[in-house]
Formats: structure tokens, sequence, C-alpha cells
């Protein structure tokens, strides 16, 4: 008999927590702060969950997090969202915030963190999933607005595991973030920063040699290039691999020519993980469970569950736990 993919201990890293605002969290949030949205209902909102291309999906996320508010708000997203995730299986969670989305629209920064902090800590409590909050910074806008969002991430040191680096892909490569990235180095914080979603694999090349990353998100483009396969295969790199959002998104046909197994078959430590699943059709078991239709096993699926918590940034003594 086959295996229960829901069942199967899993950590979730490459995760937006504002990617889970499900259309009715977003009406309920609209109509109890206020806030007009371009939607007059819910299922209108539902209707334009489709998407050409990574930036039309950034158009509505933007959009749709203009509904969160308050330190409450953050709190009951997040808390839905580990509810949802620990009926998946998800045991480790490292969860990625835009404090820069929120801030630039006049929501206070530790207003964001005192919400999203309570939900990791409930979390735990009520779930049992460890993990933590990575800040991510957005690379389409300035580089002094990096360091500006990176100075109060700093100033919170404890409440941020790591800072990664996301939205819109193309034009902006990883090396304009050079110095921001190499401040967090230095300042103890772990590195992450997708590449290889739309852009190409050079992308991921200067966000292993010029930020220092120690996990790439998406990393799918690294199948276009013979030599970074090697090079990943070879080292602790992970990719958390986001198949639903990589369909949904357009950047591949369909999950039968998705990278991900080929990857997994060379020896690249790829995992599967749910990107905003709100947004795109399904949480990281829906991923699990759509990556079997599409051919993957068992055992492919114990490897890519086991990759996803060798490849957290858990204690030794958790991934023991949870291997
Ligand atoms: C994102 Cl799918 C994706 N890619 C880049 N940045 C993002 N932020 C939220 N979802
Ligand atoms: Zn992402």
């Amino acid at each position: 008999m086959a295996i229960d993919l829901f069942r199967l201990p899993k950590a979730e890293l490459h995760l937006h927590i504002e990617g889970t605002l499900e259309p009715e969290t977003v009406m309920e949030l609209a109509d109890a702060n206020g806030v007009r949205l371009p939607y007059p209902d819910e299922d209108a909102l539902r209707a334009a969950y489709s998407f050409r291309d990574l930036q039309e999906f950034l158009d509505l996320y933007y959009s749709a997090m203009a509904t969160l508010l308050t330190a409450d708000d953050f709190h009951l997203m997040a808390s839905r969202y580990y509810a949802t995730a620990a009926a998946q299986g998800v045991k480790h969670a490292e969860i990625f915030c835009d404090p820069q989305a929120h801030v630039g629209r006049g929501v206070r920064f530790e207003e964001m963190l005192a919400g999203l902090t309570q939900a990791v800590a409930d979390a735990e409590r009520d779930h049992g999933i460890t993990g933590g909050i990575i800040a991510c910074i957005l690379r389409d806008q300035p580089v002094e607005s990096a360091h500006a969002i990176y100075d109060q991430v700093l100033a919170h040191r404890d409440s941020f595991i790591g800072i990664g680096l996301d939205s819109a892909e193309r034009p902006f490569p990883p090396e304009l973030f050079t110095d921001v990235f190499t401040r967090a180095g230095r300042d103890g914080f772990k590195r992450v920063a997708h590449a290889g979603e739309e852009g190409p694999a050079s992308f991921i090349w200067t966000a292993l040699d010029t930020l220092g990353v120690d996990r790439i998100d998406h990393g799918v483009r690294a199948a276009e290039d013979e030599e970074l396969i090697g090079r990943l295969a070879a080292s602790d790199i992970a990719l958390t691999v986001c198949p639903l959002s990589n369909v949904a998104l357009k950047g591949v046909p369909d999950l039968e020519h998705h990278p991900l197994l080929g990857l997994l078959e060379r020896g690249v430590k790829v995992m599967i993980n749910s990107d905003d699943p709100a947004y795109f059709g399904g949480y990281v078991g829906d991923n699990f469970l759509a990556m079997r239709v599409a051919g993957m096993t068992d055992a492919q699926a114990i490897r890519l569950a086991h990759n996803s918590i060798a490849g957290s940034f858990a204690s030794a003594e958790r991934k023991a736990a949870l291997h």
C-alpha cells in the first residue's frame, strides 16, 4: 500500500507567510479593517488567482496583503497556516515574511513581528511545530531600503533565524545585495535567496559565491547547467523546490516535466515546499500528492521529506528526532 504522504514528517522551508492568505481571510480582514479591495467578493478575488508569470502573481500578492494592519491580523494569518501545515505533516517550519512590504505601507515593524512571533510560539505549543522566521529582502526595492530594513531585523536579532531575498527576480541579480548579505553573515544570520526561479542559472552561482547563501530557494533552473548540478550534488546546499508554484507561474509546463525528480536522482539535495499555497493550489502535503500523480515514487517522497529536514536550520537534536 502506498504511504500516507500527509503523515510523512517534513519541514517547510519555503513558505511566504503572506502567501497563505486564503481569499476568505483576505475578505474577512478587509471588512474588519475597512480596507477597500478591487474585488467585490470572495469569488471575484478567487477568480483572480490565475497568473501568466511571477510579476502578475506579485501584483495580487502585494495588494491582498494590504488587509494586514495589526499584530492580531498577522497572528490570525500565521495561526491558520500552522493549523493547516500540522495536518499535512509539517514538524518544522522556517517561514518567510516581507517586512519592507508592510513597513512601506505604514505598518510598524514591531506590529508585524509581534503577531508573527506569537504565532510561532503558539505553533510549537499547539502543534509541536518548531522553527522560526526568515526576513526576506525585496530585490526589486533599492539597496538602501534593504539596509534600512536589515537594521530593523538586527534590532530584533533573537526573533529571526536568517535573511532571504525574494520578489521579482529579473532584472535584479543577487549581487546587488552583496553588502547587506555580508553584514548578515557577520552578524551570524543564516542566509538564503530565491535564485533560478525565473532568472537564469547564473543567478544561482552568484547567490552561492557572492551572497554566501546556505540554501537556494527554487533553483530549478540549475537543471540547465551541468557544472552547477555537479557542484550542488557535491555540496550540502539544499534547493527548496516548489512544484505547484512553478506550474502556476508558468516556469515549467506541467509537473510531468518538472526537473525536481531529475535533480534528486542526480544527487542534488532537493525537497518539496509550497511557496504561496493560498495562490498556487495547495500546501506542502498537496504538493507531495500532486508529484505522486506526476510519477514520484514512495521511496523518492521519503528522500525528499528527509532532505527537507536535513536542509533545515533545526538543531542536530531536533533533526535526529525528526529523521
Ligand atoms: C514569491 Cl513565488 C515568489 N517568488 C519570488 N518572490 C516571492 N514572494 C512571494 N512569493
Ligand atoms: Zn518563494
